[in-house]
């Protein structure tokens, strides 16, 4: 009788996979990936942006038959990877300016198509500052043209490269180098931010999802489904910053899953702007032992704890779990 393989017995990318066939093994998990980002570059030990970039890359190379172009935004991804004349791709890549990145990539696959070259398919990546502030216009309009090409967008929530400034994807009270931890509200305001896959969903393309690098299994996945769709795509992939965030390296999947069990950063997906498949919380976790680990938080938790702007943020994550329905059924 067969037996119904568990989430943690396929979660590692090595012993897990060897209970699947073939088919269902991840891409990291085949011989034949391409090692799209090679080892060499360099990144902080713990970057989350590498390794999503790593398995995004290399999950849509394999679904496109390696027939792919990369066009990447100004950031930490491109700074790390391509001191020029080095580089860590293995792939065709170009760098754009910091707010293009959509438009270039957008030319990239008009130019194929022009040239009937119809199996050569496009991506395109940048930061949540390239993405959310700077690179908006361009990307609004790839997605209302429908542009075929799927744009992945690497949140570690600030301008990285830079120096850690903040940007439209901060979150309420982290500390940035602009959004200080000192007055009356110390960190980056509570406010709306701009919810970027929302944001896309608005526009009604084919697909749009989030991941995190908690879960690569499900990035690859995602990856794979993008790529086997045309049309304009979105992918919202949660990285954490261990520089930027104030974080041990060893808890970058730690905290992307954490940012996840506490409904902080929901994962889900969409077809045409209607949301399809939620990712459910397993165990729900208050949003303190999220925030505790990050230095970037450390003013939360002085010798007077500041109880009310934690509960602000745990609202904040109670909401996503109302609003995309994200607690499992019996969930703890
Ligand atoms: C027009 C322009 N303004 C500013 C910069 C400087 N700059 C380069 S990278 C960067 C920050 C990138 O942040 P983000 O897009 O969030 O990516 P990350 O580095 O965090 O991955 C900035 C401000 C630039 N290159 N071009
Ligand atoms: S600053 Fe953050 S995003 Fe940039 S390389 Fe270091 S860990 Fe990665």
């Amino acid at each position: 009788m067969d037996e119904r393989i568990r989430f943690y017995q396929t979660g590692t990318f090595t012993v897990g996979n060897r209970l699947l066939t073939p088919q269902q093994r991840s891409v990291q998990a085949d011989i034949e990936r391409t090692n799209s980002l090679n080892s060499g570059h360099r990144a902080c030990q713990g970057c989350g942006e590498a390794l999503g970039a790593r398995y995004a890359i290399d999950a849509a190379m394999r679904a496109c038959d390696k027939q792919l172009i990369a066009a990447n935004a100004t950031g930490c991804l491109e700074v790390f990877s391509t001191p020029y004349p080095e580089t860590s791709w293995q792939i065709p890549w170009i760098h754009s300016l910091f707010g293009n990145t959509a438009a270039v990539a957008t030319g990239i696959a008009a130019a194929m198509r022009v040239k009937g070259r119809s199996k050569v398919r496009v991506i395109a990546q940048g930061g949540d500052g390239g993405t959310t502030d700077i690179g908006l216009g361009c990307l609004s309009g790839m997605f209302e043209r429908n542009d075929d090409v799927l744009y992945v967008c690497y949140d570690n929530q600030a301008y990285m490269n830079t120096g850690v400034q903040r940007s439209s994807a901060t979150p309420p009270a982290a500390r940035t180098a602009t959004t200080m931890a000192v007055g009356h509200e110390p960190g980056n305001v509570f406010g709306q931010g701009k919810d970027l896959p929302r944001i896309a969903m608005a526009h009604a393309i084919p697909f749009v999802a989030t991941a995190t690098v908690a879960d690569l299994w499900d990035l690859e996945r995602k990856v794979t489904k993008a790529m086997a769709l045309h049309g304009a795509r979105y992918i919202h992939l949660f990285v954490p910053c261990p520089l930027g965030w104030g974080s041990a390296a060893h808890d970058t999947i730690k905290l992307a899953r954490l940012a996840k069990e506490t409904g902080l950063f929901p994962v889900f997906e969409a077809r045409h702007g209607e949301v399809t498949e939620v990712s459910k919380i397993r165990r729900r976790v208050p949003v303190e032992e999220y925030l505790r680990p990050q230095r970037r938080y450390a003013h939360l938790f002085g010798k007077q704890p500041a109880v009310e702007t934690i509960a602000r943020i745990q609202q904040i994550a109670d909401r996503n779990i109302r609003v995309y329905g994200l607690l499992e059924e019996g969930a703890l």
